[in-house]
């Protein structure tokens, strides 16, 4: 590449990201706009698992798709440009991933995320690395940051963070750490009291960490572009000692500003060993009171407390803007990154009209709610399924004749033989290969006016005539005259002499357990009328149950008169008769597959076929 070694990340770096890490790549492209960049920085994903995709990404308000690649292989030949490879293996694979990547001299760059690298592992990997001029960050680490330029995973934290201490643009104090957590109070306490970071390394906390904090401050003092070192070390290791032989040679000339934390270790008894792997203390040269003494002893800027930190940076980057050595930019406002829609609403900054209303069934809490009653009390009352149709058809408890009715109408609506036309269609369906769903539809769909689906119309028939006073003959009469059939009167077999035993079933519970039940009677009227004329017409087994739920939800009390007429309005009851005989209609859909019957095919001398009245097939659009 054409970036000189002190400078392994520039506002055209482009990356991988090693792992299914979306969150982290979106964190790293949304610093990418706000940093101006015409191109994200992260080119694709590789990720051994799961084929290769692409996967979709903000790019500031609108969307960018990122490919995945199986293989390094693949993804390198792909793409040329890129020379940095975020890893996110995790500890068991990062080390044959590392290995991979290591083989393509077009990566100069590799960030190791895993914590929990076996030592023997990290050595060797930073051994190979060594040998090819590779620069490794971490183990165990965030990564760093580039202001301006480019981000390492999550490095930096939250967006709001990277706003806030402006790492969108680069300033002039380029620093190391092991931590990225004290990475990130790096960052704000240099963007409060510098003109803040030029770039700033995590180097993980692990005994053996690929790079150390001298070369990085190496590339700092080659680095034109960084005026301002500083160096945030910590109780174990001896790393701090090697920077202080380069300041003491005169290697590192620029400012360094330095701080070993843990100097409370003394304050222990015993040992103390601090969150990272190699963050204790084996002899006294590794305390931080030691390190800070040799420190400041070699010409670094060794404040007395940590808290004095901001003052001596402060201090020495206004000396350094006094000295001409940094100049000030003016500021520029980021472009402002939208907020994601889960996180906006989480806080409550945004709402949007749901497009969706529903108002008998909860999911979401703890326990299933079926119009708010728990579906432990569902079983504890021992509604049975009446009451369960009752509070997701009505939203209510209706009384126990109520329900024991629902159930009752289920149980004799479940079937009626094999000749009527849903079943006929479910099993012509089942018959032709169809599956249960399929098969149990096709019945499903000739529930019509004239099979099965007679009852809304039958309530509506018989309430209006009678609310408006129609005796049951001026009813008929007025049916006939205009041509209409009476929902709920007539059947093909049933008959004054072969009764439905059904509708008889029907009538005796209703007038029994019903605290009234005057459509039912009217209806009985009415039949009495069609009968005498022919005793097929009766009040079928549709136009019963239709009746009696008219009674029931005008005269239970559990419904208002607006409410009852607007269930019949809707189309609930027609539901009673679908509901029921699906029970049959998935029967003979298992029973033909067990009896494994075969195609159906309706015989030809069933069925009558005459084209005597086609017109002669002509040619149109042949005028002369
Ligand atoms: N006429 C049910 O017809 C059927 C008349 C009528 C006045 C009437 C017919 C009808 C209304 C719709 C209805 C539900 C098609 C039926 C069900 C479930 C089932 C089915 C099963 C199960 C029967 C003969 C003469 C004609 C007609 C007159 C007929 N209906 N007048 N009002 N409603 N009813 N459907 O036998 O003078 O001779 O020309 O549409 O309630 O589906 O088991 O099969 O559980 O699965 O073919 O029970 O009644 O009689 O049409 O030849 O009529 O009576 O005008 O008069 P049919 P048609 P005319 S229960």
């Amino acid at each position: 590449g054409s970036r000189p070694w002190f400078r392994p990340f520039d506002a055209s770096t482009r990356s991988f990201v090693y792992g299914l890490q979306p969150r982290a790549i979106q964190g790293m492209l949304d610093f990418d706009y706000s940093c101006g960049r015409d191109t994200p920085s992260v080119a694709a994903m590789i990720y051994p698992f799961g084929g290769h995709h692409i996967q979709k990404f903000y790019w500031g308000t609108k969307e960018t798709l990122l490919p995945v690649y199986t293989s390094v292989d693949e993804a390198v030949s792909k793409h040329p440009d890129v020379d940095v490879v975020v890893n996110f293996a995790s500890s068991r694979s990062v080390y044959s991933s590392t290995l991979d990547i290591l083989k393509f001299p077009q990566i100069k760059a590799i960030a190791l995320i895993a914590e929990g690298v076996p030592e023997r592992h990290a050595r060797e990997i930073l051994h190979i690395a060594k040998g090819k001029g590779v620069l490794i960050i971490g183990p165990a680490t965030v990564g760093g940051i580039k202001p301006g330029c480019f981000r390492i995973g999550n490095s930096g934290g939250m967006m709001d963070n990277i706003i806030s201490s402006k790492l969108y643009r680069p300033g002039s104090v380029g620093y190391v750490s092991k931590s990225g957590g004290m990475s990130n109070e790096l960052n704000n306490i240099l963007s409060l009291y510098t003109n803040g970071t030029y770039e700033g390394i995590a180097i993980g906390g692990d005994r053996y960490p690929g790079t150390t904090f001298i070369d990085h401050l190496l590339r700092y003092e080659a680095d034109p572009e960084c005026k301002m070192l500083v160096l945030l070390g910590e109780v174990g290791g001896v790393e701090e000692y090697r920077v202080i032989e380069a300041v003491k040679k005169g290697v590192i000339k620029k400012p360094i500003i330095a701080w070993a934390i843990g100097t409370c270790a003394k304050m222990f008894a015993t040992e103390v060993q601090f969150g990272h792997a190699g963050s204790l203390a084996n002899s006294d040269m590794e305390t931080a009171d030691a390190k800070n003494k040799a420190m400041r002893a070699a010409g670094f800027i060794v404040p007395d407390t940590f808290e004095e930190l901001p003052e001596v940076l402060e201090e020495t980057y206004k000396r350094l803007v006094a000295e001409g050595a940094i100049k000030t930019k003016s500021e520029r406002e980021p472009p402002v990154i939208p907020m994601d829609y889960k996180w906006a609403q989480e806080l409550g900054l945004i709402r949007k009209p749901a497009a969706f209303i529903s108002t008998i069934s909860d999911e979401r809490g703890q326990e299933l709610m079926y119009a708010g009653m728990r579906i432990s009390d569902v079983f504890k009352d021992n509604i049975g399924l009446g009451g369960v149709v009752s509070l997701l058809w009505f939203k209510r408890r209706l009384p126990e004749y109520a329900t024991k009715f629902i159930e009752m109408v289920l149980m004799l609506t479940a079937d009626h033989g094999p000749a009527v036309s849903g079943a006929m269609n479910t099993i012509v369906a089942t018959r032709a290969g169809k599956d249960l769903i399929s098969s149990l539809a096709s019945g499903l769909l000739t529930i019509g006016s004239r099979f099965g689906g007679a009852l809304d119309e039958a309530a509506a028939m018989f309430s209006s005539a009678r609310d408006r006073g129609l005796t049951p003959r001026e009813f008929v009469d007025e049916a006939r005259k205009q041509n209409k059939l009476i929902s709920g009167i007539g059947h093909k077999i049933k008959s004054v002499n072969n009764p439905d035993l059904r509708v008889e079933l029907v009538k005796e519970y209703v007038l029994k357990n019903f605290p009234a039940h005057s459509l039912l009677d009217y209806a009985l009227a009415v039949e009495k009328v069609t009968t005498s004329k022919k005793d097929t017409l009766i009040l079928n087994v549709d136009g019963c149950i239709a009746v009696c739920f008219v009674d029931l939800l005008r005269d239970s009390g559990a419904f208002s008169t607006e409410e009852a007429d607007e269930y019949i309005k809707i189309g609930t009851l027609n539901g009673l008769f679908v509901l029921g005989r699906s029970i049959g209609f998935i029967g003979h859909h298992l029973d033909q597959k067990r009896l494994r019957a075969p195609l159906y095919r309706h015989p030809a001398d069933d069925i009558f076929i005459n084209m005597a009245d086609v017109a002669q097939p002509r040619v149109l659009g042949k005028m002369q």
